[in-house]
Protein backbone atom coordinates (compact mmCIF):
# COMPACT_ATOMS: atom_id res chain seq x y z
CA UNK A 1 0.00 0.00 0.00
CA UNK A 2 2.94 2.89 1.45
CA UNK A 3 4.64 1.86 -2.25
CA UNK A 4 1.51 2.28 -4.22
CA UNK A 5 0.78 5.62 -2.40
CA UNK A 6 4.45 6.80 -3.49
CA UNK A 7 4.28 5.65 -6.99
CA UNK A 8 1.05 7.61 -7.41
CA UNK A 9 2.35 10.44 -5.97
CA UNK A 10 6.00 10.27 -7.68
CA UNK A 11 3.53 10.28 -11.06
CA UNK A 12 1.83 13.62 -9.81
CA UNK A 13 5.19 15.39 -9.67
CA UNK A 14 6.47 14.52 -12.85
CA UNK A 15 2.98 14.65 -14.55
CA UNK A 16 2.88 18.68 -13.26
CA UNK A 17 6.86 19.21 -14.52
CA UNK A 18 5.38 18.03 -17.90
CA UNK A 19 5.36 21.65 -19.95
CA UNK A 20 3.06 22.28 -23.70
CA UNK A 21 5.75 21.99 -26.08
CA UNK A 22 5.48 25.70 -26.84
CA UNK A 23 6.74 27.04 -23.48
CA UNK A 24 9.72 24.32 -23.49
CA UNK A 25 11.83 26.60 -24.85
CA UNK A 26 11.11 29.26 -22.00
CA UNK A 27 13.29 29.22 -18.81
CA UNK A 28 11.90 28.00 -15.79
CA UNK A 29 10.12 30.58 -13.76
CA UNK A 30 10.04 28.15 -10.67
CA UNK A 31 12.51 28.47 -7.13
CA UNK A 32 13.62 25.36 -6.95
CA UNK A 33 17.18 25.22 -8.94
CA UNK A 34 16.98 21.18 -9.83
CA UNK A 35 14.04 22.87 -11.92
CA UNK A 36 16.26 25.97 -13.80
CA UNK A 37 17.24 25.73 -17.19
CA UNK A 38 19.59 27.94 -18.93
CA UNK A 39 18.09 30.41 -20.68
CA UNK A 40 17.86 30.04 -24.42
CA UNK A 41 21.28 31.22 -26.43
CA UNK A 42 19.15 33.65 -28.48
CA UNK A 43 17.27 35.07 -25.04
CA UNK A 44 16.78 39.03 -25.25
CA UNK A 45 18.76 40.73 -22.52
CA UNK A 46 16.30 41.88 -20.13
CA UNK A 47 16.64 45.65 -18.30
CA UNK A 48 14.32 46.30 -16.12
CA UNK A 49 14.92 50.62 -15.41
CA UNK A 50 13.01 52.66 -12.83
CA UNK A 51 12.71 56.34 -14.02
CA UNK A 52 12.26 59.39 -12.34
CA UNK A 53 10.03 60.44 -14.31
CA UNK A 54 9.19 63.22 -16.93
CA UNK A 55 9.41 66.23 -14.93
CA UNK A 56 11.83 68.44 -17.49
CA UNK A 57 13.87 68.36 -20.67
CA UNK A 58 16.95 66.68 -19.25
CA UNK A 59 14.91 63.56 -18.28
CA UNK A 60 12.89 63.21 -21.31
CA UNK A 61 16.55 63.54 -23.08
CA UNK A 62 17.56 61.14 -20.90
CA UNK A 63 14.76 58.26 -21.06
CA UNK A 64 14.87 58.75 -24.81
CA UNK A 65 19.05 57.87 -25.19
CA UNK A 66 18.27 54.63 -22.90
CA UNK A 67 15.02 53.70 -25.05
CA UNK A 68 16.86 54.31 -28.38
CA UNK A 69 19.99 52.40 -27.23
CA UNK A 70 18.30 49.53 -26.08
CA UNK A 71 16.34 49.12 -29.21
CA UNK A 72 19.06 49.79 -30.97
CA UNK A 73 21.07 47.12 -29.19
CA UNK A 74 18.18 44.25 -29.19
CA UNK A 75 17.82 44.57 -25.40
CA UNK A 76 13.94 44.57 -24.09
CA UNK A 77 13.83 47.22 -21.86
CA UNK A 78 10.48 47.49 -18.96
CA UNK A 79 10.09 51.07 -18.58
CA UNK A 80 8.39 52.04 -15.42
CA UNK A 81 7.95 56.14 -14.87
CA UNK A 82 7.97 56.58 -11.21
CA UNK A 83 6.32 59.70 -11.10
CA UNK A 84 8.76 61.66 -9.01
CA UNK A 85 7.48 59.14 -5.99
CA UNK A 86 9.97 56.45 -4.12
CA UNK A 87 7.45 54.32 -3.74
CA UNK A 88 6.63 53.67 -6.99
CA UNK A 89 10.47 52.80 -7.61
CA UNK A 90 10.05 50.34 -5.02
CA UNK A 91 7.55 48.55 -6.75
CA UNK A 92 8.88 48.66 -10.08
CA UNK A 93 12.45 47.16 -8.52
CA UNK A 94 10.43 44.56 -6.42
CA UNK A 95 8.24 43.70 -9.51
CA UNK A 96 11.87 43.62 -11.98
CA UNK A 97 12.83 41.01 -9.61
CA UNK A 98 9.39 39.30 -9.62
CA UNK A 99 9.91 38.50 -13.37
CA UNK A 100 13.79 38.07 -13.41
CA UNK A 101 15.01 40.49 -15.14
CA UNK A 102 19.15 40.68 -16.00
CA UNK A 103 19.78 44.11 -14.80
CA UNK A 104 18.18 46.62 -12.95
CA UNK A 105 18.92 50.36 -13.37
CA UNK A 106 17.69 52.86 -11.39
CA UNK A 107 17.20 56.61 -11.45
CA UNK A 108 16.52 57.64 -7.83
CA UNK A 109 14.27 60.09 -7.03
CA UNK A 110 15.82 60.97 -3.54
CA UNK A 111 19.64 59.27 -1.81
CA UNK A 112 18.23 58.02 0.85
CA UNK A 113 15.70 54.58 1.70
CA UNK A 114 17.15 52.18 -0.90
CA UNK A 115 18.37 49.34 1.69
CA UNK A 116 15.55 46.81 2.09
CA UNK A 117 15.03 46.69 -1.75
CA UNK A 118 18.36 46.67 -2.87
CA UNK A 119 18.64 44.11 -0.51
CA UNK A 120 15.91 42.20 -2.53
CA UNK A 121 17.87 42.97 -6.04
CA UNK A 122 21.10 41.45 -4.63
CA UNK A 123 19.76 38.65 -3.32
CA UNK A 124 18.22 37.37 -6.14
CA UNK A 125 21.70 38.02 -8.00
CA UNK A 126 20.41 41.08 -9.97
CA UNK A 127 22.91 43.96 -10.64
CA UNK A 128 21.44 47.45 -9.87
CA UNK A 129 23.45 50.33 -12.24
CA UNK A 130 22.64 53.90 -10.70
CA UNK A 131 21.99 56.20 -13.58
CA UNK A 132 22.15 60.21 -13.17
CA UNK A 133 21.87 60.27 -9.61
CA UNK A 134 23.26 58.45 -6.39
CA UNK A 135 22.10 56.95 -3.07
CA UNK A 136 23.54 56.75 -0.10
CA UNK A 137 23.89 53.34 1.93
CA UNK A 138 25.41 51.65 4.71
CA UNK A 139 26.26 49.08 2.50
CA UNK A 140 28.03 49.68 -0.71
CA UNK A 141 27.41 46.08 -2.39
CA UNK A 142 24.08 47.15 -2.96
CA UNK A 143 25.17 48.64 -6.08
CA UNK A 144 26.67 47.66 -9.02
CA UNK A 145 28.31 51.20 -10.34
CA UNK A 146 27.31 55.03 -11.30
CA UNK A 147 27.34 56.74 -13.94
CA UNK A 148 26.94 60.31 -13.45
CA UNK A 149 28.26 63.92 -12.96
CA UNK A 150 29.80 64.93 -10.07
CA UNK A 151 26.86 67.99 -9.04
CA UNK A 152 29.03 69.44 -6.03
CA UNK A 153 31.56 70.62 -9.21
CA UNK A 154 28.63 71.75 -11.12
CA UNK A 155 27.91 74.03 -8.10
CA UNK A 156 31.38 75.07 -7.23
CA UNK A 157 31.57 75.88 -11.46
CA UNK A 158 28.05 77.78 -11.66
CA UNK A 159 29.45 80.22 -8.62
CA UNK A 160 33.03 80.89 -10.21
CA UNK A 161 31.22 82.41 -12.94
CA UNK A 162 28.86 84.05 -11.13
CA UNK A 163 31.34 85.44 -8.59
CA UNK A 164 33.09 86.99 -11.71
CA UNK A 165 30.17 88.32 -13.34
CA UNK A 166 29.25 90.26 -10.24
CA UNK A 167 32.24 91.03 -9.25
CA UNK A 168 31.89 89.39 -5.94
CA UNK A 169 28.91 90.97 -5.10
CA UNK A 170 25.51 90.85 -4.57
CA UNK A 171 22.49 88.87 -3.60
CA UNK A 172 21.26 85.35 -4.90
CA UNK A 173 18.19 84.19 -4.99
CA UNK A 174 18.25 80.30 -5.28
CA UNK A 175 15.91 77.75 -6.95
CA UNK A 176 16.78 74.12 -5.22
CA UNK A 177 15.92 71.04 -7.42
CA UNK A 178 13.95 67.71 -5.44
CA UNK A 179 14.63 68.08 -1.88
CA UNK A 180 16.58 65.20 -0.93
CA UNK A 181 18.18 64.04 -4.23
CA UNK A 182 21.71 63.93 -5.15
CA UNK A 183 21.92 66.95 -7.57
CA UNK A 184 19.62 69.37 -5.54
CA UNK A 185 22.15 68.43 -2.20
CA UNK A 186 24.96 68.71 -4.27
CA UNK A 187 24.93 71.37 -6.38
CA UNK A 188 23.99 73.58 -3.25
CA UNK A 189 26.80 72.23 -1.45
CA UNK A 190 29.25 73.17 -4.00
CA UNK A 191 27.81 76.26 -4.75
CA UNK A 192 27.89 77.31 -1.45
CA UNK A 193 31.43 76.18 -1.10
CA UNK A 194 32.39 78.33 -3.40
CA UNK A 195 30.57 81.60 -2.02
CA UNK A 196 33.11 81.28 0.96
CA UNK A 197 35.70 82.71 -1.10
CA UNK A 198 33.23 85.62 -1.91
CA UNK A 199 32.38 87.48 1.65
CA UNK A 200 30.65 90.19 -0.39
CA UNK A 201 27.66 87.81 -2.21
CA UNK A 202 25.25 86.01 -0.07
CA UNK A 203 22.07 83.40 -0.98
CA UNK A 204 19.63 85.17 0.11
CA UNK A 205 16.34 83.48 -0.36
CA UNK A 206 16.65 79.66 -1.32
CA UNK A 207 14.01 77.60 -1.77
CA UNK A 208 12.99 73.83 -3.60
CA UNK A 209 10.82 74.06 -6.73
CA UNK A 210 11.57 70.09 -7.47
CA UNK A 211 13.27 70.15 -11.33
CA UNK A 212 10.38 71.87 -12.78
CA UNK A 213 9.49 74.84 -15.12
CA UNK A 214 5.92 75.41 -13.31
CA UNK A 215 7.42 75.27 -10.27
CA UNK A 216 10.28 77.43 -11.12
CA UNK A 217 7.60 80.29 -12.07
CA UNK A 218 5.88 80.21 -9.04
CA UNK A 219 9.10 80.30 -6.39
CA UNK A 220 10.23 83.32 -8.86
CA UNK A 221 7.09 85.37 -8.80
CA UNK A 222 7.20 84.94 -4.47
CA UNK A 223 10.95 85.64 -4.21
CA UNK A 224 9.67 89.06 -6.27
CA UNK A 225 7.04 89.69 -4.42
CA UNK A 226 9.41 89.97 -1.12
CA UNK A 227 12.64 90.54 -2.12
CA UNK A 228 12.66 92.38 -5.66
CA UNK A 229 14.70 95.28 -5.14
CA UNK A 230 17.66 92.48 -3.74
CA UNK A 231 17.64 90.47 -6.57
CA UNK A 232 21.17 90.27 -8.27
CA UNK A 233 21.07 87.19 -9.25
CA UNK A 234 19.46 83.58 -9.43
CA UNK A 235 20.97 80.01 -9.28
CA UNK A 236 18.51 77.63 -10.49
CA UNK A 237 19.79 74.02 -9.82
CA UNK A 238 17.98 73.04 -13.48
CA UNK A 239 17.58 74.58 -16.61
CA UNK A 240 13.80 74.10 -16.63
CA UNK A 241 13.60 75.98 -13.23
CA UNK A 242 15.65 79.15 -14.34
CA UNK A 243 13.25 79.46 -17.43
CA UNK A 244 10.19 79.41 -15.01
CA UNK A 245 11.76 82.18 -13.26
CA UNK A 246 12.86 84.12 -16.31
CA UNK A 247 8.98 84.29 -17.25
CA UNK A 248 8.46 85.31 -13.96
CA UNK A 249 10.76 88.24 -13.71
CA UNK A 250 9.88 89.52 -17.54
CA UNK A 251 6.21 89.42 -16.13
CA UNK A 252 7.43 91.45 -13.41
CA UNK A 253 8.99 94.06 -15.93
CA UNK A 254 12.33 92.93 -14.73
CA UNK A 255 15.11 91.90 -16.48
CA UNK A 256 16.20 88.98 -16.67
CA UNK A 257 20.27 88.25 -17.83
CA UNK A 258 20.71 92.24 -17.78
CA UNK A 259 19.27 93.66 -14.37
CA UNK A 260 19.16 90.14 -13.11
CA UNK A 261 21.61 87.62 -13.80
CA UNK A 262 20.11 84.29 -14.05
CA UNK A 263 22.75 80.91 -13.94
CA UNK A 264 21.34 77.16 -14.10
CA UNK A 265 22.66 73.79 -14.98
CA UNK A 266 21.98 70.93 -17.77
CA UNK A 267 22.46 72.55 -20.69
CA UNK A 268 18.84 71.47 -22.62
CA UNK A 269 18.08 73.10 -26.32
CA UNK A 270 15.62 75.82 -24.60
CA UNK A 271 18.13 77.47 -22.23
CA UNK A 272 20.88 77.97 -25.02
CA UNK A 273 17.61 79.31 -26.88
CA UNK A 274 17.29 81.29 -23.84
CA UNK A 275 21.05 82.22 -24.02
CA UNK A 276 21.45 83.46 -27.31
CA UNK A 277 18.09 85.65 -26.89
CA UNK A 278 19.99 86.97 -23.98
CA UNK A 279 17.58 86.11 -20.79
CA UNK A 280 19.74 83.20 -19.63
CA UNK A 281 23.29 83.86 -19.03
CA UNK A 282 24.83 80.84 -18.14
CA UNK A 283 24.39 76.93 -17.93
CA UNK A 284 26.53 74.08 -16.70
CA UNK A 285 25.92 71.27 -18.88
CA UNK A 286 24.96 67.57 -17.10
CA UNK A 287 25.16 65.63 -20.32
CA UNK A 288 21.91 63.59 -19.91
CA UNK A 289 22.60 60.95 -23.00
CA UNK A 290 23.63 58.30 -20.98
CA UNK A 291 22.09 55.33 -22.94
CA UNK A 292 25.54 54.05 -24.79
CA UNK A 293 27.70 54.26 -21.90
CA UNK A 294 24.68 52.47 -19.79
CA UNK A 295 24.52 49.49 -21.85
CA UNK A 296 28.57 49.82 -22.61
CA UNK A 297 28.58 49.08 -18.91
CA UNK A 298 25.98 46.96 -19.14
CA UNK A 299 27.98 44.56 -21.81
CA UNK A 300 31.12 44.88 -19.34
CA UNK A 301 29.91 43.49 -16.51
CA UNK A 302 28.04 40.49 -18.41
CA UNK A 303 31.63 39.61 -20.04
CA UNK A 304 32.82 39.54 -16.43
CA UNK A 305 35.01 42.34 -16.41
CA UNK A 306 35.33 44.59 -13.74
CA UNK A 307 33.72 48.12 -13.84
CA UNK A 308 34.72 51.43 -11.89
CA UNK A 309 32.29 51.90 -8.51
CA UNK A 310 31.51 55.50 -10.20
CA UNK A 311 31.99 56.31 -14.59
CA UNK A 312 31.91 60.39 -14.23
CA UNK A 313 30.26 62.30 -16.42
CA UNK A 314 31.75 65.00 -17.90
CA UNK A 315 30.82 68.66 -17.36
CA UNK A 316 31.44 71.95 -19.46
CA UNK A 317 29.99 75.03 -18.96
CA UNK A 318 28.42 77.52 -22.05
CA UNK A 319 27.66 81.24 -21.72
CA UNK A 320 26.02 84.08 -23.55
CA UNK A 321 29.77 83.87 -25.35
CA UNK A 322 29.88 80.77 -26.93
CA UNK A 323 26.13 79.70 -27.37
CA UNK A 324 24.93 80.84 -30.93
CA UNK A 325 28.20 79.08 -31.93
CA UNK A 326 27.05 75.97 -30.48
CA UNK A 327 23.34 76.04 -30.24
CA UNK A 328 22.98 74.66 -34.05
CA UNK A 329 25.05 71.32 -32.57
CA UNK A 330 23.39 70.33 -29.68
CA UNK A 331 21.55 66.72 -29.23
CA UNK A 332 19.18 67.39 -26.91
O1 LIG B 1 19.67 68.12 -13.65
C1 LIG B 1 17.36 67.75 -13.66
C2 LIG B 1 16.58 66.53 -13.45
O2 LIG B 1 19.32 63.97 -11.91
C3 LIG B 1 21.00 65.09 -13.09
O3 LIG B 1 17.37 65.75 -12.58
C4 LIG B 1 19.55 64.86 -12.93
C5 LIG B 1 18.71 66.11 -12.71
C6 LIG B 1 18.72 67.16 -13.80
O4 LIG B 1 15.31 66.68 -13.10
O5 LIG B 1 16.95 68.52 -14.74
Amino acid sequence: MKRMLAALLLLAITGCKEQPKDQATEPATGTDPATATEPAADKKLVVGFSQVGAEGAWRTAETNSIRGEAEKRGVELKFADAQAKQANQIMAIRSFVAQKADFIVLAPVVETGWEPVLTEAKAAGIPVILVDRGIKVSDESLYTTLIASDFVEEGRMAAKWLAEKMGGKGNIVELQGTTGSAPAIDRKKGFEEELKNHPEMAIVKSQTADFTRAKGKEVMEAFIKSDRDKIGAVYAHNDDMALGAIQALEEAGMNPGKDVIVISIDGVKDAFEAMVKGTLNATVECNPLLGPILFDTIEKIRAGEQVPKYIQNKDQLFDQSNAAQVIGTRAY
